[in-house]
C-alpha cells in the first residue's frame, strides 16, 4: 500500500530557507522552478485529474475549470490572482511552508489565501510533512471560487484570532480539519468530495469515498467540536455535509456557546461512534486496527 499524503498542519513551521516578509510571504519567485519541479507538477496535476471526475464535488469542478491550472507546468499565483480577485475577491500569496497560526489566520480573515511556494519531490509524491503548492493550489483554490467556501474560509480566519484568544482554537481547528481539509458532501448523484486534503490526494480520494473502512457521519458542528483527528494518516471518520450551503450558516453563527458545551463534554476519538450520530456508513475500522497491530507493515 502507497503512504497516504500526510498533512501536518499542526507540526511547527520550517523554512525553506528564503527571505521571508514580517507576514511570512515570499515571492513565488515562479522563473526559478526546474524542469523536474514542473514535471512533478504534472504528474500530480495528471493522476488527479483523471481520478476526479464522479468524486469532486460539482464546486470544485467549476472552480478548477475557471481558473488557469493546467497540467503542464506549476501555475503562476499573479495569473491565479486576476481570476480569484474578480470572482470571489480572494489572492493567493505564497509562504514557505506552515505558518504560525495568528499569521495564518489574518491572511484568511483579509481573503489572502498562504500557499506553499515548493512542491514535494518525486520520491515522496503521497507523502507530505507541510502543504506545498499542489494541496494548495490544485486543492484549495478552485473552491476559493465559490461564494459559500470564500466567506467560510475568511471567517474562519477572523473566528481563528477569536478562538486563540478565548484558548478554544482546537474546537475551531476540528471544524477546519473536518470540513475545508477533509469534508464530504451528498450531491443527488451521491457522495462527493470537497476538502483539499482528499482532492489532493489519490490515495485518499479513494478511501474516504469506497473504502470499507472508515466512517462516514452527518455532519455535527458541536460533534466535530470534540472530535480529535489524525495528521499522520488517513481519517478514521469523514463528516458529511447535506450540502455546501451549510458552510454558510456556520460562517454566520456564534460559536462561542458551542465551544462551550464542546468544552463541558468528553473529547471523542477519531473512531468513536456516539448513539446520537447520524451514521451513513459504519466503518469496519480495519485499516487503522491493522496499523495498530503491525504499523510497519501496513504502512
Ligand atoms: N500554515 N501555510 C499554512 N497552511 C495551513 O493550512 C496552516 C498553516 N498554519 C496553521 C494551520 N494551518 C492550522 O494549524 C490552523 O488552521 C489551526
Ligand atoms: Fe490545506
Amino acid at each position: 500500500m502507497t503512504k497516504p499524503a500526510i498533512l501536518k498542519h499542526g507540526a511547527a513551521a520550517g523554512a525553506a530557507g528564503r527571505p521571508r516578509r514580517s507576514d511570512w510571504t515570499i515571492d513565488q519567485d515562479w522563473a526559478n522552478y526546474t524542469q523536474e519541479e514542473h514535471e512533478v507538477w504534472k504528474t500530480l496535476f495528471e493522476r488527479q485529474t483523471k481520478l476526479l471526475p464522479g468524486r469532486a464535488c460539482d464546486e470544485f469542478v467549476e472552480g478548477m475549470r475557471a481558473l488557469p491550472i493546467g497540467g503542464d507546468r506549476i501555475p503562476e499565483f499573479h495569473a491565479l490572482n486576476e481570476i480569484l480577485r474578480r470572482g470571489t475577491g480572494w489572492e493567493i500569496v505564497a509562504v514557505p511552508g506552515l505558518v504560525p497560526d495568528e499569521v495564518f489566520f489574518e491572511h484568511l480573515a483579509n481573503r489572502r489565501f498562504p500557499a506553499g511556494q515548493f512542491i514535494r519531490k518525486r520520491d515522496e509524491l503521497d507523502y507530505l510533512e507541510e502543504p506545498d503548492i499542489f494541496h494548495d493550489v490544485f486543492g484549495h483554490v478552485p473552491m476559493l471560487m465559490n461564494p459559500v467556501i470564500a466567506d467560510y474560509i475568511q471567517s474562519y480566519g477572523v473566528g481563528g484570532l477569536r478562538a486563540q484568544a478565548q484558548g478554544v482554537l482546537h474546537h475551531l481547528a476540528r471544524v477546519y480539519w473536518y470540513t475545508v481539509e477533509f469534508g464530504l458532501v451528498t450531491q443527488p448523484d451521491g457522495l462527493r468530495i470537497y476538502g483539499a486534503g482528499i482532492v489532493s490526494s489519490y490515495t485518499e480520494t479513494l478511501f474516504a469515498l469506497t473504502d470499507p473502512s472508515p466512517n462516514r457521519i452527518r455532519f455535527d458542528l458541536e460533534r466535530v467540536m470534540r472530535t480529535r483527528y489524525r495528521i499522520d494518516d488517513f481519517q478514521e471518520s469523514y463528516f458529511v455535509l447535506g450540502h455546501l450551503h451549510a458552510l454558510l450558516d456556520l460562517a454566520a453563527i456564534d460559536f462561542a456557546p458551542i465551544y462551550k458545551r464542546a468544552g463541558s463534554k468528553r473529547e471523542l476519538e477519531p473512531g468513536d461512534i456516539l448513539p446520537s450520530d447520524d451514521v451513513l456508513t459504519r466503518g469496519s475500522g480495519r485499516y487503522h486496527a491493522l496499523k495498530r497491530e503491525a504499523p510497519r507493515e501496513a504502512s
